[in-house]
């Protein structure tokens, strides 16, 4: 394969409702969308960057730099025998892995087109249908929060996590264990504490959490590994993953129980299915997290955790949780048991709305091989 044409697009996407976390309050979601192009077919990718470093340092702008200046004309140079070379080839590209995500998972869906079959399959999927959970963010209040949670469960989510900060910690968490003692329950902190925190942690031990996810800096396994030596409850590394290296450092130092893999954080594809395959040999349990992602990236991650060591519920929710309106037709459901059907057709496997695409697009920018 060898790729002719990249066109990136930046969309603005309103959300349904905000989304806060420790780090910001979204009221929209702001990427960039890739599209490559070969032999008269076209595949897609969706990057996870923000427009602000908050979450990981990349950002939309940082993430067009370094598609414009250095991995498209490498992926143009380049004649590929199949995606999962592509992934090797950006190895002198430092860092910058939400960018060779973009691209890298574009040129997989396009090879899955290509190839007439669903992202599932060329990536070794072999699961029908994947367990959904959700992610609930801060909430002006306790009341609001509890009945965010009823509905979600209600809805037939098996994994409910819950979003904490100093402050909104301990007692968000026993009022939702209070009300809902047997529920799959979880908290993400995103880097808002620090090793001081512990005695934190420890109190959480008596909530039969499955886990805590990412409560330390954003580029740390040390204290980490610290802080799981002092608690019962697993704790989850998300941000500090960005490499299959990164998560089997983590593992090799017990940083972590459990890791959080979104593709479009540690580089795509090719990097997912080397975690997956790490901590398969390990029983490491995995699962699949989420940016908001429109359709088409939240597609990606539905194909993506068709793969049997996926073993928990991962982040990926229905599509009206997020959007009015999302990118693809039909949008992405759940079933009244809390599944989401993996698609059958090529690539992504829904189709791409295009009149809503160009209505939100606010810039695009294309380059030839
Ligand atoms: O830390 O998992 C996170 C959303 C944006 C940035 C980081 C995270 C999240 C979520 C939401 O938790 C997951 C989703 O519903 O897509
Ligand atoms: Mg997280």
């Amino acid at each position: 394969m060898r790729v002719e044409r990249v066109e990136v697009r930046h969309l603005g996407l309103p959300l349904v409702h905000p989304f806060e976390t420790s780090f910001t309050r979204a009221t929209q979601k702001s990427f960039l969308l890739v599209s490559v192009s070969a032999d008269g077919t076209t595949g897609y990718g969706e990057a996870v960057a923000d427009d602000e470093p908050y979450y990981l340092p990349e950002t939309n702008a940082t993430v067009l730099h370094v598609l414009r200046d250095f991995l498209v004309p490498l992926l143009f140079a380049l004649h590929l025998d199949h995606p999962r070379d592509l992934f090797p080839a950006f190895a002198r590209i430092r860092g910058h892995e939400m960018a060779k995500a973009a691209l890298e998972m574009a040129v997989w869906e396009l090879h899955a087109r290509l190839s007439g079959a669903p992202l599932w399959r060329v990536l070794g999927g072999e699961k029908a249908a994947i367990d959904s959970g959700v992610s609930i963010g801060l909430q002006p209040s306790t009341d609001a929060l509890l009945e965010n949670v009823a509905r979600e469960v209600a809805a037939g989510y098996r994994r409910v996590k819950i979003k904490i900060k100093p402050g909104a910690d301990r007692a968000l968490v026993a009022a939702v264990r209070a009300r809902f003692p047997q529920v799959p329950l979880m908290v993400d902190a995103n880097s808002a504490y620090r090793l001081a925190d512990a005695a934190l942690f420890r109190d959480l031990d008596d909530e039969r959490l499955m886990m805590v996810e990412q409560p330390l800096a954003w580029d740390d396994i040390v204290d980490h590994a610290a802080l799981q030596r002092q608690i019962r409850t697993a704790v989850c590394l998300d941000e500090s993953i960005r490499s299959a290296e990164d998560a089997r450092r983590a593992l090799d130092l017990g940083s972590c129980r459990i890791i959080n893999v979104k593709p479009g954080r540690v580089g795509g594809f090719a990097a997912s299915l080397a975690i997956h395959d790490l901590c398969r040999a390990r029983a490491v349990p995995l699962w699949c997290g989420g940016m908001l992602e429109s359709g088409i990236g939240r597609l990606a991650n539905v194909h993506l955790q068709a793969l049997p060591g996926f073993t928990l519920p991962g982040d990926t929710a229905a599509s009206a949780r997020y959007f009015e309106e999302d990118l693809v037709d039909p949008p992405v459901t759940v079933s009244r048991e809390g599944a989401i059907t993996v698609p059958d057709g090529p690539g992504i496997g829904h189709q791409i709305v295009w009149a809503r695409v160009e209505k939100a697009t606010r810039y695009k920018e294309e380059w030839r091989g």
